[in-house]
């Protein structure tokens, strides 16, 4: 074994035993980033199902996530009270998939365990002695539950629970666009041994019902789009009401470096900016663009290399400059 599978097989080790005496001391809520992607709630539902004690849970389910979640009667529990939905006593918390507490939305108690499970670039947890910290450099939460599951709880690797998986990986690395060969690895683990048709798979996950008003708005948001260059980036922007990951993935698809979106709504403005891997190879990491737009105009804003977004209250124009200032003064590293 290489030095980095020591060390993803010794925090795997580290984790079940977190889990395992979390379990023993009470009932251990594994909570969703509040956004619901599929990588959150698929790694959520599937980390839960290795023991009776875990309850999968968050204030929110994404439109993937809906679908998936509806389709294979997946078990989730939506806190709208915050904790006070859950039992009483809780022997641990589990947070996957959110880079920092402002990410889950729900106020977490200090005095109770707290294990995060995440992949992204940037990272604003401050943890305890109790506390555990699982952060592998991988395309999706759900591979590093993956590989949990298949040392530590072979038999929770049921089909609903690996097409969970699937679906976080296939969503969260953009089909494998922004992949390392440790995903198609992690990939075959799941399909191995099940009857997932994964060609009829993916497509009707990415199948999603747009309807007419909300093409409408991706049509529009196509229309107005601009290109421009800064310094050595190519950018296309553009705004839209509704679907702006959406509408980035299908600008990006235009050959610039980088496509972002922006939205104003009831006083909030949010950016969501996508990039190329050849852009993010030559050094560019929008995660931490979107962290340097907090330090300067406030919000919060974090994400990966290749998929970020930052939200606050400046409005929209000045929140777009300010991305293609810090765009500007970024060199770049390729050859
Ligand atoms: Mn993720």
């Amino acid at each position: 074994m290489s030095q980095s599978e020591i060390d993803v097989t010794s925090q795997l080790v580290e984790l079940h035993k977190w889990i395992d005496s979390a379990c023993k001391r009470g009932a251990v809520p594994v909570l969703t980033g509040m956004n619901g992607d599929m990588d959150t709630v698929g790694s959520a539902i599937s980390l839960a199902a290795s023991n009776p004690n875990m309850l999968a849970c968050g204030l929110h389910l994404g439109r993937v996530s809906k679908k998936v979640c509806q389709e294979l009667s997946a078990p989730f529990r939506k806190l709208s009270n915050g904790l006070a939905d859950l039992p009483k006593n809780l022997g641990g918390i589990i947070i996957v998939d959110a880079a920092a507490p402002n990410q889950v939305g729900i106020d977490l108690p200090d005095h109770i365990p707290k294990c995060i499970l995440d992949h992204h670039i940037t990272d604003d947890w401050v943890l305890s002695d109790t506390d555990l910290s699982v952060k592998l450099p991988v395309s999706a939460t759900t591979e590093i539950v993956a590989n949990y599951l298949s040392k530590h709880s072979p038999d929770s690797l049921t089909e609903p629970v690996r097409k969970l998986l699937l679906a976080g990986l296939i969503t969260d690395s953009g089909r494998f666009k922004h992949s390392s060969k440790e995903s198609f690895t992690t990939a075959s683990l799941i399909l191995n041994g099940s009857n997932i048709d994964y060609a009829k798979f993916v497509e009707w996950l990415e199948t999603s019902k747009i309807n007419s008003s909300e093409r409408g708005s991706l049509l529009r948001g196509m229309q107005r789009a601009n290109s421009t260059n800064s310094g050595e980036w190519s950018i296309i922007h553009s705004y839209c009401g509704t679907l702006e990951g959406r509408l980035a993935s299908l600008l990006l698809g235009l050959g610039q470096d980088i496509s972002l979106v922006s939205r104003n709504k009831d006083g909030e403005t949010r950016l969501t900016a996508r990039a190329s891997k050849i852009a993010t190879s030559d050094g560019l990491s929008l995660g931490k663009i979107m962290q340097d737009i907090a330090k300067q105009l406030g919000g919060e804003g974090g994400g990966h290399d290749g998929a970020a977004g930052w939200t606050g209250t400046t409005d929209r124009i000045t929140a777009e400059s300010s991305f293609i200032a810090h765009i500007a003064k970024l060199k770049r590293n390729g050859e």
